[in-house]
């Protein structure tokens, strides 16, 4: 069986074998996954040939089909009756589900309905939900867990080329850099399957900086290793302009023929010192220089971001500050050159253009702009004036909820109750919810606080596209029935609106039908899909988008000839640094940051129902430097409470001389009292609402189990 792997943006394809004891194939399709669930240890994955990968799997694709096999796996609907969650049938779920929703668009008007999606539906659903928030329901309520992920590169993206697309290059265009920047990004651990591209590319003779406050796997390919404080990316990236410039290593023909607003970096430059930096990132001012000097004058050369520097409340201004390095050295546009956001989920990339998200419609349209409006109406058959105007981010909706003023919320493909910052507030508001839906493969935390649970197919038993970090579209094909009574995510919405009377726009007879649509609607976007059908997708190896027509051969590489923008020219960013955030005082002198391992997916519902992915790792922890550790009379393996102003979680000490000593780092996979955004604030960066996940002060203490269980 062929697949394609559930988790990272990378998409690796997958050959699936059942094992040899079981029934053939074709008789695991009639049966469905769950007859197979005991023996899914017994199944093998291995690579399949593909460009993204070449072949490559990672531990996670290698056993990703145990938790689609897993026998957890939610069967049949659930309903909350006198306080428990109990099977029901489907019709009665999606009445109870109308009904309600019908009541709370009358009494209130629909603006209190929430929708909330997620980067691992396929292009398919993600289209198809955007159109039920705004055509289904009438709500402009509508944002996804990607915010959390790409907002702030991609709304930097969107500024300075005018789009964004996860990489402006080829994955196989790596080596061919001659230096390449690796910022607040740990390949290593989290696209496994990539890090041969940069050992190709050291191997020629490139050289590699990583700007990391951890020795991260990613930090061992680096000829150099920028070991910062969290939270000064911005200021170093300043300095790294600055030192640029005064040393001529510019691109004065480019700058002038590709770019605007070069003239306008003086004043931003003004008053920054490369000592005082130094300083306050906490690193030698040689290594700053060295920097500059390697990616300045190289003949070719790459920058990478990934949520180590996006994650802030200043990320945005973080990457634009990145993105001024890239456009002052014409590194752009050409072979071994570019940008390249490190797009998280399996459909991080396809998933924020086609209109999951607050601001926007399918294809990258503006849902503020007319013409975009226009267009999109015209393909739904509704009048522009019909589509509700932009909504809030998703954590904003939660705020909303927390006031009163959200009071249902319909959630498919995400766990806000652990991905979220400022849990306290994001569990009080699910608690306060009049109804709270969840369309989920698990029970996870946040489907166990529903009033009604939906039970979906896995990635084995869906078809759909997904786009990888690289813009390349990939058909994904069901090799399954679902398990039980689990249906399709669009199926479902479809059922619902039915309902509540506006089914016409939602009647599809499979993926490929709604991809078909979304074709229609995203064509002349700046993410033109039009060109792409499944049949091509079946045939050629994925297809990078834009493809505004079926002879189009695709656009592996951006900006060959121009920008985005109007008048084809990129834009510098002169805008000054600014960011809200608490800084480290004496009662909370710790930073803690935060990030991912190797074996675990994001909240962990799906790899902790991989027998061979959960037993890496079984419980949360912190990562210390033995240095602070002693300061804090804490051990290895002991559990430690971090408290910040939010609120506190406990984990266990990892020492680990690889983490700076004023840093501590803990995983994101675990919900409730392991959950470290128990403790993130609730600021937003002003520009994209990313969360500032990546920056708490926090104070830390041992933390004996007794002693709670006195109290
Ligand atoms: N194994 C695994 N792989 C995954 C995922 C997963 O959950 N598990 N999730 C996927 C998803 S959705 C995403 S978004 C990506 C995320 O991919 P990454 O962004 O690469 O992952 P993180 O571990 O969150 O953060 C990367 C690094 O940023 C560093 N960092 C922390 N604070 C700072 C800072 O202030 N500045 C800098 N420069 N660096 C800092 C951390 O030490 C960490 O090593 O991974 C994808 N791949
Ligand atoms: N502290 C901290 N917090 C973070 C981050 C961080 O680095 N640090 N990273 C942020 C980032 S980058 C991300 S992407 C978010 C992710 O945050 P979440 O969206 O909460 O993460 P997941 O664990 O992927 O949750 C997805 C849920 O959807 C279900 N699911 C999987 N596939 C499907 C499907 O096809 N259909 C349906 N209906 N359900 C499906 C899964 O079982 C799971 O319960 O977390 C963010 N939160
Ligand atoms: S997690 Fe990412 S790198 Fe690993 S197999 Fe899946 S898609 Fe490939
Ligand atoms: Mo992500």
């Amino acid at each position: 069986m062929q697949t394609q792997c559930p988790f990272c943006s990378v998409q690796c394809k997958i050959t699936l074998h059942p094992p040899h004891s079981s029934p053939s194939p074709i008789s695991v399709i009639q049966t469905g996954a769950l007859a197979t669930a005991l023996s899914m240890e017994d199944w093998q994955a291995e690579g399949h040939p593909n460009a993204a990968s070449q072949g490559r799997l990672c531990i996670k694709g290698m056993n990703a089909h145990q938790h689609a096999l897993n026998g957890d796996r939610l069967l049949y609907p659930l309903i909350r009756r006198d306080g428990k969650l109990v099977r029901a049938s489907w019709d009665e779920a999606l009445d109870l589900i109308a009904a309600r929703f019908r009541e709370a668009m009358q009494q209130h008007g629909p603006d209190t309905i929430g929708v909330y999606g997620g980067g691992s539906l396929t292009n398919e659903t993600a289209y198809l939900l955007g159109k039920f928030a705004r055509i289904g329901l009438g709500t402009r309520y509508i944002d996804y867990n990607g915010r959390f992920c790409m907002s702030a590169a991609a709304s930097a993206g969107t500024k300075v080329f005018g789009v964004d697309r996860g990489l402006t290059f080829r994955l196989q265009d790596i080596p061919l850099a001659q230096c390449i920047i690796l910022a607040g990004t740990n390949i290593a651990e989290c696209q496994p399957t990539l890090l041969p591209y940069f050992h190709e590319a050291r191997a020629n003779g490139a050289r590699i900086i990583v700007l990391d406050p951890r020795q991260t796997g990613t930090a061992a390919i680096a000829d150099l290793h920028l070991q910062l404080k969290p939270g000064t990316d911005a200021l170093l990236a300043l300095t790294l302009l600055k030192l640029i410039i005064d040393n001529g290593w510019t691109d004065q023909a480019f700058i002038a023929q590709h770019t605007n607003g070069y003239h306008e970096l003086a004043a931003l430059l003004d008053g920054i010192e490369l000592e005082q930096t130094a300083q306050q990132c906490g690193i030698p001012a040689a290594q700053i220089v060295q920097a500059a000097e390697w990616y300045g004058t190289a003949e070719t050369g790459m920058i990478l971001t990934a949520r180590g520097i996006e994650q802030q409340t200043d990320g945005h201004l973080a990457v634009r500050y990145l993105l001024n390095l890239v456009l002052a050295t014409g590194k752009i546009g050409r072979p071994g050159c570019g940008y390249g956001a490190v797009t998280g989920q399996a459909n991080g990339q396809g998933g924020r253009e086609h209109g999951q998200k607050a601001d926007q419609l399918p294809g990258y349209r503006s849902i503020e702009n007319e013409s975009d409006r226009a267009h999109v109406a015209s393909v739904w058959g509704v009048e522009p004036s019909e589509i509700p105007g932009k909504g809030v981010s998703a954590y904003e909706m939660l705020e909303l909820a927390d006031q009163g003023l959200l009071r249902m919320l319909f959630v498919m493909g995400s766990n806000p109750v652990v991905s979220n910052p400022n849990i306290p507030l994001v569990r009080r508001a699910l608690e306060g919810l009049d109804l709270l839906v969840v369309a989920d493969l698990f029970l996870s935390e946040t489907a166990r606080m529903a009033d009604i649970v939906l039970p979906v197919a896995s990635f084995l038993e869906n078809t759909g596209t997904l786009t990888n970090l690289e813009g390349r579209v990939l058909l994904r094909e069901a090799v399954m029935e679902p398990p039980g009574e689990a249906r399709q995510d669009w199926s479902i919405l479809h059922a619902i609106a039915e309902r509540l009377g506006t089914g016409h726009y939602f009647h599809f007879n499979s993926a490929e039908a709604i991809f078909n649509e979304l074709r229609l609607a995203s064509r002349g976007g700046l993410a033109d899909y039009s060109g792409i059908t499944y049949d091509r997708l079946r045939q050629e190896e994925g297809i990078y988008w834009p493809c505004p027509d079926e002879s189009h051969a695709g656009t592996p590489t951006m900006f060959q000839q121009r920008f985005a923008h109007e008048d084809g020219k990129a834009i510098f960013t002169a805008l000054p640094h600014q960011y809200v955030r608490e800084q480290p005082s004496t009662t909370r002198p710790l930073l803690l940051t935060n990030g991912r391992v190797l074996s675990h997916y994001l909240t962990g519902v799906q790899t902790r129902r991989s027998p061979t992915l959960a037993a890496r790792e079984l419980q949360n922890f912190v990562e210390i430097h033995p240095a602070t550790a002693k300061r804090y009379r804490l051990k290895e393996g002991q559990w430690a409470e971090l408290q910040s102003a939010q609120g506190q979680f406990i984990v266990r000490c990892r020492l680990s001389e690889q983490i700076r000593m004023d840093t501590l780092f803990v995983s994101m996979h675990w919900g409730g009292k392991q959950n470290v955004n128990e403790a993130t604030p609730p600021e937003l960066d002003p520009f994209c609402k990313m969360p500032g996940f990546k920056f708490t002060p926090v104070t830390i203490r041992s933390w004996q189990p007794e002693r709670s269980l006195l109290k």
